[in-house]
């Protein structure tokens, strides 16, 4: 416990700095640090005294929301790089007050973790004004597209796209933000058929209830529609245009049914969208993950279709240490990895560190809950 305080006051201090220089970390590659100690009683603990189910990947600066890609066999992360403001928590998300990207590499699960220098940031965005939200990233015809949420210079939260012809970046930023996108947290899914769809939304401080007519109503609530027996709001979905960089049709709802058929309630929060979505597709099937937010789990359902609707399945990961919970789901070398992250190193909300860990599918499809913490 005191090794922990200790680590955690220096960490805080590490990124502190790092904040004052902009976050400007040089390309610095890490020891492989998902192995735990040789002994246990060696192993990081949480407040609370239990040990974490894996480590983080980078230990002196703060990244979250890791949205994982293979490219060209090597594994590549898009996060939020979070950084400290001093900005205290509150329910629209505040203390997020990220300004820039860096993206993460590594050869394989476990190995050296490389930080690669700043890819992207939001002074480089025109439209943009500040909170660099959690981004994803896709690969076509030899361009990379950085997909980022920010808000707006009048405090709208929109979609903006960046292009790069490395996986890592520098990304130069499109003048505008993708037309008819709105809130955060997008997440790009590329189907077999090479057609790339476009998955966004966030309530409470992303501001999906303030789209709820369709048009942007500032008066629309910092919450959710405040309708508990009516049908939660969906996260969107949309299909990309073949440029990559605007919708090719408005966004639709991503609908998630019960086990009647029915879509989920708006009071059911262990089970309804919150944010942070994520697409795969296994087995022919279309894994929509999700958070559910002031519940803190991580849930998937699963349709027939990128669009859904979508059943209702379980949950992916419990809750980790820290409010949020984001992650994203990546197959390597015929394995399948969840990347997600906690507040292990500081224990502030907004201080988060990225991890991976390996996930289990049952022979029906079903996945195998995790804990983020060993027992
Ligand atoms: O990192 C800022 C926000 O916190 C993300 O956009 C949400 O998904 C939550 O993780």
């Amino acid at each position: 416990m005191r090794f922990s305080l200790t680590f955690s006051t220096a960490a805080a201090a590490i990124a502190l700095l790092a904040g004052c220089s902009g976050g400007k970390a040089p390309q610095n590659e890490t020891a492989a640090n998902t192995a735990a100690p040789a002994n246990a009683s060696d192993e990081a603990r949480s407040p609370d005294g239990k040990r974490y189910l894996a480590q983080p990947l980078v230990k002196d600066l703060y990244f979250a929301d890791p949205s994982a890609h293979v490219f060209n066999g090597k594994i590549y992360i898009y996060p939020s790089h979070d950084v400290d403001m001093g900005i205290p928590d509150d329910d629209l998300g505040s203390q997020y007050a990220m300004h820039d990207y860096q993206v993460l590499s590594m050869d394989r699960p476990g190995g050296p973790v490389t930080v690669n220098p700043v890819a992207l940031d939001l002074k480089q965005v025109p439209w943009a004004s500040e909170k660099a939200w959690a981004p994803d990233a896709a690969f076509k015809n030899g361009t990379y597209y950085l997909y980022f949420p920010a808000k707006d210079k009048q405090g709208v939260f929109r979609i903006g796209v960046a292009t790069s012809t490395s996986p890592v970046g520098p990304f130069k930023a499109e003048p505008q933000p993708i037309q008819g996108s709105y809130s955060m947290d997008p997440a790009v899914f590329t189907d077999e058929d090479g057609q790339s769809y476009l998955y966004l939304g966030g309530i409470w401080g992303g501001q999906l209830q303030r789209w709820a007519t369709g048009k942007y109503d500032p008066n629309g609530g910092d919450t959710d529609l405040k309708k508990d027996d009516q049908p939660a709001l969906s996260g969107k979905v949309a299909r990309l245009a073949p440029d990559m960089k605007s919708l090719a049709e408005p966004l639709r709802d991503a609908v998630i049914l019960d086990e009647k058929g029915k879509p989920v309630l708006g009071g059911d929060h262990d089970r309804r969208f919150f944010e942070a979505a994520w697409m795969f597709k296994r087995g022919g099937k279309y894994y929509y993950m999700y958070s559910t937010g002031d519940t803190h789990f991580l849930a998937y359902a699963v349709g027939k279709s990128p669009y859904g609707p979508f059943k209702y399945t379980g949950r992916i990961l419990e809750p980790v240490q820290g409010w949020t919970s984001h992650g994203s789901v990546f197959e390597y070398q015929g394995k399948w990895y969840l990347a997600y992250h906690d507040t292990q190193l500081t224990n502030k909300n907004h201080l988060r560190s990225a991890k991976i860990t390996e996930l289990t599918f049952r022979p029906d499809g079903t996945i195998e809950t995790l804990k983020p913490f060993k027992e």
